[in-house]
């Protein structure tokens, strides 16, 4: 039995991180493409040569050619522009469209059964376009946000309540944009409601309420402060290992629920849009959609989340 083999379209920033990660846990072998010279073949050969120290094995392969992706059985999309301080992630629709034209084109003709992960931003519209020009099933063109997105909820809980991430349970739904929806009602300390453990707390339910606010607000800006610190570029770490943890189901055939950017045929009260939803994770793809009941006021949330991205996705004109 081969190793499995994985390809990253774009070597920017993470890029990067996603083929050290590859290789850290010997998913398989890794082939990264850029359309800048140099850069894949550079960075790939970085990664290789300390094969020994970080003691895995895997063939590392940068390139500036499609047919070196042959093959593949996940494939993974950064290639587009970052934002800016100041830029939303919808501002990149134009530029990265293009980008993510020419890219879907090249996994179509060169990687037709490969399953594919868009991270480039904004990631609803860039992965409902990769899937458009692909042609693939809904079930092998998806997007991360909501991993990520939830991460970062998680962590915002966890550093308030001074417990481990690890035993911190959130989730986001909806659009990769400034309307996600974090789940309060399901945020969990090893299945204790967070709401709860605020209230004893601050012994005050309005406080609990103030505080559990201000952390959603901070989930939806999360990427925003990332982008205000650096200056130049956007999250990178976070995006890869989020991306990662999708990939390792798929070719693990795990079965993880993992929030995944899906495309959605009623669930949730959707109906043709990519929207972000708990999804299990195997080596087809998007295995199950678990839906379940939201409230009145997530769902008003998520229709808001939902008419975002529908704008968005319909002013591509696809
Ligand atoms: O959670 C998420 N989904 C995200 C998404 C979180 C953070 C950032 N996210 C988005 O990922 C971000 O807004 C960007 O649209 C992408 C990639 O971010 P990254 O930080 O890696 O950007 P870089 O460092 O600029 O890298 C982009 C690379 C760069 O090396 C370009 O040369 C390459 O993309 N590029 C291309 N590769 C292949 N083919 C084409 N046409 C191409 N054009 C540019």
């Amino acid at each position: 039995m081969g190793r499995k083999k994985i390809s990253l379209i774009g070597g920017g920033q993470i890029g990067g991180v996603l083929a050290q990660l590859c290789a850290l846990r010997e998913l398989g072998d890794v082939v990264m493409f850029d359309i800048v010279e140099g850069l894949p073949q550079g960075k790939m050969l970085d990664i290789a040569e300390v094969g020994s120290v970080d003691r895995f094995d895997a063939c590392l392969k940068g390139t500036n050619s499609y047919e070196d992706i042959k093959d593949s059985d996940v494939v993974i999309v950064t290639a587009g522009l970052p934002r800016k301080p100041g830029m939303s992630r919808d501002d990149l629709i134009e530029v990265n469209s293009k980008i993510m034209t020419s890219v879907a084109e090249g996994i179509k003709a060169y990687a037709p059964n490969s399953i594919v992960i868009v991270i480039s931003n904004p990631l609803d519209a860039m992965v409902t376009l990769c899937q458009k020009i692909t042609g693939f099933p809904y079930s092998r063109v998806i997007g991360q946000a909501g991993v990520l997105d939830s991460a970062r909820f998680i962590t915002f809980i966890a550093w308030e309540l001074g417990v481990s991430v690890k035993d911190v349970n959130a989730m986001t739904l909806g659009g990769h944009g400034d309307d996600m929806v974090p789940l309060v009602r399901y945020a969990s300390v090893n299945g204790i409601p967070v709401m709860e453990l605020l209230e004893n707390k601050y012994k005050d339910k309005a406080k609990a309420k103030e505080v559990m606010d201000a952390m959603v607000k901070r989930t939806r800006g999360a990427g925003g402060e990332v982008v205000a610190l650096l200056k130049t570029g956007s999250a990178f770490y976070s995006p890869a290992s989020s991306a990662i943890a999708m990939a390792e189901s798929i070719l693990k055939d795990s079965k993880r629920v993992l929030p995944t950017c899906c495309f959605l045929q009623g669930e949730f009260g959707v109906n043709g849009y990519y929207v972000g939803v708990p999804a299990v994770l195997g080596e087809k793809g998007v295995e199950q959609i678990l839906e379940f009941k939201l409230d009145a006021e997530e769902q008003e949330m998520m229709d808001k989340s939902v008419a975002a991205v529908k704008g968005l996705v319909d002013s591509m004109k696809l």
